[in-house]
């Protein structure tokens, strides 16, 4: 049901570099400034599934071509916000093909008069595949969810005598195909005995729920006809002092003077420059008082110093957040589900590709960002499977030559075909869970055995990505069983006792899965979602929540107090800035 042509089983074989690849131009985060303004299209959006046979019935009518109402009944739907959750139509929540947003908006007479200024719709994220008219204008397409993507509508919106109304029409494929990111399978059931006709079913390969729609934040922004357009920024340290090299593009003339400033947490001027590009130097740290968000209380309170965005690129105010709270990131794209051989196809590959550029034009300046993933369990041990991870990791090297680079693997050691690419080995098992479930006592050994085989066969690196156990609130029993707070925290604890054995010589992260309970797919091993969080879904903390706060603790105040007796208490009100 993807739009347009079909999957194209092209062999793997040599991609040639740079053949459609190369993004246009830079994605900085919008920030109102004096010379660019900021408007903001939240708020209540017309919505309308089409729930047709073929799901085409909006391109057949043409729904863009005028106010989304006098095609058909709508429903309001907030935007950001995923449409499975909003409605209590159950067939909204399980729905798959397109769906459509339109929202009206009135522009400052400014913005449609004044030809130095350039006006851009920026939307956040829209998971999957999106297509935007302005007026009715088809204006911009774009393939990927939780990434932001844009387009300049001056000309669109700067064409004669007020036409300072806009009607923004966006119409959402959440369709998975073999060739998206994460990738799926359309089934059509046609035994007629048990299934109706047409009926079909979306297949995943990934454990959360498909959410859907126009999920991060739309807007529109001003810049100058002459404006920055990107910016990178890498930095090091030499002695005392922090380098910060910055490279700048500047698009729509030649003639313009820039002037740079670095400010300070207090907006104090401690850098300048001149120039596209230059080094800044700077001496000192910085330091951040705790903000006053839920989630990064919870890791502040756990003394946690690092997370996975499993399994997509977070929305940018996280990664804003991670800068100032001195959290450090694995920046991971939604290469997951990539579970079947005909997922490792050219097509795919070129997409995860793009994808990647996507993720690292838009990150690249964070520097809570330690690393990038270009994937998640990926059908490792396949031949086409070393092949495609080697492309898609030799290309994001490329793109930022500063990071190291990896994808989470849970295959064996002796069979893994993209390992010998990363640079750090990313680790996920579930021992005693998905393995011997039960059976704490094999969880040491068989952690050992896992870390031993991996490094001896690569001397690389090692983070622990994921372990755990699902856990429901409020369900006690000891001797421990499964799905009790008591078998998490005995499961982790013996994970514990392993991970310490190697974390001084070559295990260099553990990542507990997870740190909240998620929605999945409905199935039966999931208890309304993923219940492997230390907290629920409410943010209140499981037991384990309270033995892994004393185990990082502990392990944050012997790295920074190393002569002290290690206490596993929170000593200063900051975290690791
Ligand atoms: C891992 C996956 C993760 C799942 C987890 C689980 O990476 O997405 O949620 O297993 O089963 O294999 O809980």
């Amino acid at each position: 049901m993807a739009r347009g042509s079909a999957v194209a089983w092209a062999a793997l074989g040599p991609l040639l570099w740079g053949c459609a690849l190369g993004l246009q131009g830079g994605m900085l985060y919008p920030q109102e400034s004096p010379s660019r303004e900021c408007k903001e299209l939240d708020g209540l959006w017309s919505f309308r599934a089409d729930f047709s046979d073929n799901r085409r019935r909006g391109f057949e009518e043409q729904w863009y071509r005028r106010p989304l109402w006098e095609s058909g009944p709508t429903v309001d739907m907030p935007v950001p916000s995923s449409f499975n959750d909003i409605s209590q139509d159950w067939r909204l929540r399980h729905f798959v093909g397109w769906v459509w947003y339109e929202r009206e908006v009135i522009l400052p007479e400014r913005w449609t008069q004044d030809l130095r200024t350039r006006v851009v719709l920026r939307i956040g994220s829209a998971h999957s595949y999106a297509i935007v008219w302005v007026n009715g204008v088809d204006t911009l397409e774009h393939e990927g969810g939780y990434l932001p993507f844009e387009a300049d509508i001056s000309n669109l919106v700067q064409v004669g005598p007020l036409p300072s109304r806009l009607r923004i029409t966006i119409a959402i494929n959440n369709t998975l195909t073999p060739t998206t990111l994460p990738p799926g399978t359309i089934q059509y059931l046609t035994d007629t005995s048990k299934y109706p006709k047409g009926y079909f079913v979306q297949n995943t390969y990934f454990d959360f729920f498909n959410y859907a729609g126009l999920q991060r934040s739309v807007l529109l922004y001003t810049t100058p006809t002459t404006y920055i357009d990107d910016i990178t920024v890498t930095t090091s340290v030499e002695q005392d002092s922090g380098l910060v090299n910055y490279q700048i593009s500047v698009k729509g003339s030649n003639l313009f003077k820039l002037e740079v400033r670095l400010l300070d947490a207090e907006n104090k001027v401690v850098a300048n420059g001149t120039g596209t590009q230059g080094q800044l130097k700077i001496r000192g740290k910085g330091f951040d008082w705790p903000l006053l968000v839920k989630d990064f209380n919870l890791l502040r309170w756990l003394g946690a110093n690092a997370f996975r965005t499993s399994h997509y690129p977070y929305a940018e105010e996280v990664m804003q957040m991670c800068d100032r709270y001195g959290i450090v990131v694995i920046d991971e794209c939604p290469g997951v589900g990539l579970a079947l051989p005909q997922f490792f196809n050219n097509v795919s590959l070129h997409h995860h590709m793009q994808v990647m550029e996507e993720v690292v034009r838009r990150d690249k300046n964070h520097p809570a960002v330690v690393m990038w993933s270009v994937a998640n369990e990926p059908a490792s041990h396949l031949e086409s499977a070393g092949y495609y991870l080697k492309m898609v990791i030799a290309h994001t090297k490329s793109l930022d030559p500063s990071r190291p680079v990896t994808f989470v693997s849970n295959s064996n050691y002796a069979a893994d075909k993209g390992a010998p690419y990363v640079d750090v080995i990313c680790l996920n098992s579930y021992y005693s869970w998905y393995h011997d479930y039960g059976h704490l006592e094999l969880i040491q050994l068989q952690l050992a055995t896992q870390f031993e085989n991996w490094y001896k066969k690569y001397q690389k690196p090692i983070i622990q990505s994921e372990y755990g156990a699902e856990t429901i609130a409020g369900f006690h029993q000891d001797p421990p069983l499964m799905f009790t707070e008591e078998y998490q925290k005995s499961l982790l604890e013996q994970y514990h006792l392993g991970l310490d054995q190697k974390r001084r010589k070559y295990v260099v992260g553990e990542l507990i899965w997870n740190f909240a309970d998620f929605m999945t797919e409905q199935s039966p091993t999931r208890v309304l979602g993923n219940k492997k969080g230390i907290f629920t879904r409410q943010r209140q903390p499981k037991s384990a929540a309270f033995l892994l706060r004393e185990r990082y603790w502990k392990i944050a105040n012997e790295t920074r107090y190393p002569h002290s007796v290690a206490k596993s208490q929170c000593l200063e009100n900051s975290l690791f800035t």
